[in-house]
């Protein structure tokens, strides 16, 4: 398994209703590395960018209205396989097919707020793309977790 790092981002209803902490915990306690993190708003264009794939979708409209409605937490997580991993955390797009034990089986209800973002494993290059879109490099912080060497055979 290769080292790499993921965009994932607590989107604006998981800071309304209070998650960032629990969605930052349950990413630690798996033992994945945070090296950036920003709680910064998202603007109309940075949205449309963001979610250029949709741009044809009928609810891309409503989704960049809903990712700027309110501030964000938006981070960089490292480990092996931390892109496959973290979607499985996250659980399916929509909440109501979403495994309970996952971050939208357990807080989210509803296909427009399912409280977090995280790069799609399945689109190659996503994962670097979406860190440089919302991280300047010198924001990304190298560094090792005490535990990393219990955590890794
Ligand atoms: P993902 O967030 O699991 O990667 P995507 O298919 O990339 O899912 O869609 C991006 C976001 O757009 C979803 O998280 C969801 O909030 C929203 N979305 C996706 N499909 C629909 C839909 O059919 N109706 C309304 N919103 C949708
Ligand atoms: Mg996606």
């Amino acid at each position: 398994m290769a080292r790499e790092r993921t965009f994932v981002m607590v989107k604006p209803d998981g800071v309304q209703r209070g998650l960032i902490g629990e969605i930052v915990s349950r990413l630690e306690d798996r033992g994945f590395t945070m090296v950036a993190g920003k709680f910064m708003q998202i603007d109309d264009e940075l949205a449309r960018e963001h979610y250029a794939e949709h741009v044809d979708k009928p609810f891309f409209d409503d989704l960049t209205s809903f990712i700027t409605a309110g501030p964000v937490f938006a981070m960089v997580w490292e480990g092996d396989d931390v892109t496959r991993q973290v979607r499985q955390m996250m659980g399916a797009t929509d909440p109501a097919e979403a495994a309970p034990g996952t971050i939208r089986g357990d807080f989210a209800v509803d296909l427009g707020r399912n409280v977090i973002h995280g790069s799609d494993n399945e689109d190659p290059g996503a994962n670097e793309r979406e860190i440089e879109l919302f991280f300047d490099s010198s924001e990304l912080i190298e560094y090792e977790r005490i535990d990393d060497s219990w955590l890794y055979e």
